[in-house]
């Protein structure tokens, strides 16, 4: 009797954390994920992948700024310019923007020539 109640009550929690996923998937804002160092590196990607085309729409961006002479930057279409993390600063910043269609650059500021990924959101 004790053990056939424990499992409905498993049954129960796991059928409300699949609900609750569910849920989180079609009401929460998709996370981007940019990274510059260790290194000469920089990056941008959302679930694991490299960012190359992404819907219009308001996207959560998280940088991981790990290097204090590196920045990560992003530059849009009609002006869109924002310096996400600057140079000195390492550590970890998060911004929710509102990406209209166009092409986009992101890039290292005191790095640009050798720094930098493109990607389009239409
Ligand atoms: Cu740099």
């Amino acid at each position: 009797m004790k053990r056939s109640l424990l499992v409905f009550g498993v049954v129960v929690a796991a059928a409300a954390a699949l609900t609750a996923v569910a849920f989180a998937r079609h009401s929460s804002t998709l996370t981007l994920n940019g990274t510059d160092g260790p290194g000469y590196t920089i990056n941008l990607k959302i679930g694991g992948k490299a960012v190359s085309k992404l819907k219009t729409g308001t996207y959560k961006v998280v940088i991981s700024d790990r290097a204090a002479m590196h920045g990560w930057s992003l530059d849009g279409p009609n002006g869109f310019a924002k310096d996400l993390s600057p140079v000195p600063f390492v550590g970890t910043k998060t911004v929710t923007l509102k990406l209209k269609a166009g092409k986009y650059k992101f890039y290292c500021p005191a790095h640009e020539a050798t720094m930098f990924g493109h990607f389009t959101v239409a």
